[in-house]
């Protein structure tokens, strides 16, 4: 972590590595190969750095931006490398950081990576917090205008935690509301949960979009969610992440 703060350009020797957390969509279950990146960093001795570490160190010592421009490079030159070995998957997401989406130059940076990756890019969802989102609302709207005009998706990520104002929705055209975790976790145990998440689907759907639950872990809660009728489910009780070459793996063993 050290490094992080010190080195800056060539990621990879620092050990930052990707994982990948299925998405399931719940209107054709099986049928799809959909995920989310997330970030890892492999220590010396081999232990997993998770992303929050990685993510606090990086934004301490200005190199956020470096992370996610080295993030959403790597996720595109691994899904052109095995695009035929995925025809079933439609879409990866990619968190960014608040950090990121208010510096220009990372702006300038990624839109000239992805103008490098053509049509690749219209399976690209750019995963972004509110609190991010708010943070300066005229910039995530040019940024947003501009994933579009190149055929990418937009989530809000960790919807209904934080400050969630309806006008925000609205000013914002994402195209799917991630349903915060906590929310999902708990359903079971707290039944005013239900009632949000039920909620969140229902605006979701009248706003065109589409909503994705994360943290399912246990069948029962998987089961509730599509009754509520939530187009995609993430969370343990369908994997957890795991290293890109699994993901292949487990696809070559499906088909
Ligand atoms: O699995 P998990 O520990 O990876 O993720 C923890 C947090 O770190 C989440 O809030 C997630 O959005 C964030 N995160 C994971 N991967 C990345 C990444 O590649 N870039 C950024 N900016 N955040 C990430
Ligand atoms: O904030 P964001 O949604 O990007 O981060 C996703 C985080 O949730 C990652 O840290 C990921 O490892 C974690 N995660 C994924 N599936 C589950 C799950 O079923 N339960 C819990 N508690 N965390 C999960
Ligand atoms: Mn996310
Ligand atoms: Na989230």
């Amino acid at each position: 972590l050290k490094l992080i703060e010190t080195l800056g350009g060539d990621l990879e020797p620092l050990g930052l590595t990707l994982f990948m957390q299925p998405i399931m969509s719940l209107s054709a279950p099986g049928q799809s190969l959909d995920f989310e990146v997330l970030l890892r960093m492999r220590g010396p001795d081999g232990t997993l750095i998770p992303a929050p570490k990685i993510i606090q160190a990086a934004e301490r010592s200005g190199n956020i931006a470096a992370i996610d421009r080295w993030v959403v490079t790597t996720t595109l030159e691994w899904l052109q490398r095995h695009r035929a070995e995925l025809p079933q998957t439609r879409f990866v997401c990619v968190n960014l950081s608040g950090g990121s989406l208010n510096d220009e130059q990372f702006i300038e940076d990624v839109f000239a990576v992805l103008a490098r990756f053509g049509p690749l890019v219209e399976m690209l969802c750019f995963e972004i917090t509110e609190g991010v989102a708010l943070h300066d609302l005229d910039n995530t709207r040019r940024f947003i205008a501009r994933v579009h005009e190149l055929g990418g998706k937009i989530a809000l990520d960790d919807f209904g935690a934080g400050y969630t104002s309806f006008n925000y929705l609205k000013e914002l055209s994402a195209d799917a509301l991630k349903i915060d975790g906590a929310f999902i976790k708990s359903m079971a145990s707290h039944p005013a949960n239900v009632a949000i998440v039920e909620a969140i689907v229902a605006l979701a759907r009248n706003l065109g979009m589409r909503s994705i639950a994360e943290w399912v872990e246990d069948y029962n809660t998987l089961a509730a969610l599509a009754e509520l009728g939530v187009d995609y489910v993430q969370g343990y009780v369908i994997a957890k992440p795991m290293p890109g070459e699994r993901i292949l793996g487990a696809h070559n063993a499906a088909a």
